[in-house]
């Protein structure tokens, strides 16, 4: 259990401690030792997308739910695809498996 010790108006770092501004998180720089200001976990509906969408990789884009993993990429890096299985399995190149 982490102590919030930072305030409403700031961010506890997950594993580090550290506090940041809340303005600070999802802002594409890492300000926590542990990167978790920047975690897709976290961000992801916080921020930019809420909880109806996925957030992509790194929460560049969110797109509805209903988008992820029908088959298209719908993710500028396909995250939204990732553990997808189509009906012809090892016939895509890809790297996240
Ligand atoms: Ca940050
Ligand atoms: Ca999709």
């Amino acid at each position: 259990m982490r102590t919030i010790r930072c305030g409403p108006k700031n961010f506890t770092c997950g594993r580090t401690g550290e506090c940041i501004p809340l303005t600070a998180t999802c802002n594409r720089t890492v300000e926590c030792l542990d990167g978790s200001d920047e975690r897709n976990h976290y961000c992801r509906g916080l921020k930019f997308c809420t909880e109806q969408q996925f957030a992509c990789g790194v929460y560049d884009e969110c797109i509805e739910e209903t988008k992820v993993k029908d088959g298209v990429k719908d993710c500028p890096e396909g995250e939204d695809e990732i553990g997808y299985v189509d009906n012809a399995p090892l016939s895509k190149n890809t790297h996240y498996q």
